[in-house]
């Protein structure tokens, strides 16, 4: 048990990259515009992110994170994941 927690740390540690600045989001297949809405409705209620641009037709997130904050991108894809998409972040 302690073997796995362990694991799970170091693996927390590994995959979850803390982002700053802008962040863009390819969200494959999205197709819906109420899912579009919602993603920018998931992601305005995080506190990290001063702005949020959802395309639909770009099929993309592009998000601005406020001055001296980051966000980790297993929280970004989790997000989008919620909303029923797969994420790749970068372009
Ligand atoms: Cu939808």
């Amino acid at each position: 048990m302690k073997l796995f927690i362990a694991t799970m740390l170091l693996a927390a540690t590994v995959f979850a990259k803390p982002l700053t600045g802008e962040v863009h989001v390819q969200v494959k297949g999205m197709v819906c515009a109420f899912c579009a809405q919602g993603l920018t409705k998931s992601f305005k209620k995080l506190p990290e992110v001063q702005d949020v641009n959802v395309s639909l037709e770009g099929k993309f997130v592009h998000l601005v994170l406020k001055k001296d904050q980051s966000l980790e991108d297993t929280k970004i894809l989790d997000t989008i994941k919620d909303a029923g998409y797969e994420g790749v972040i970068g372009h």
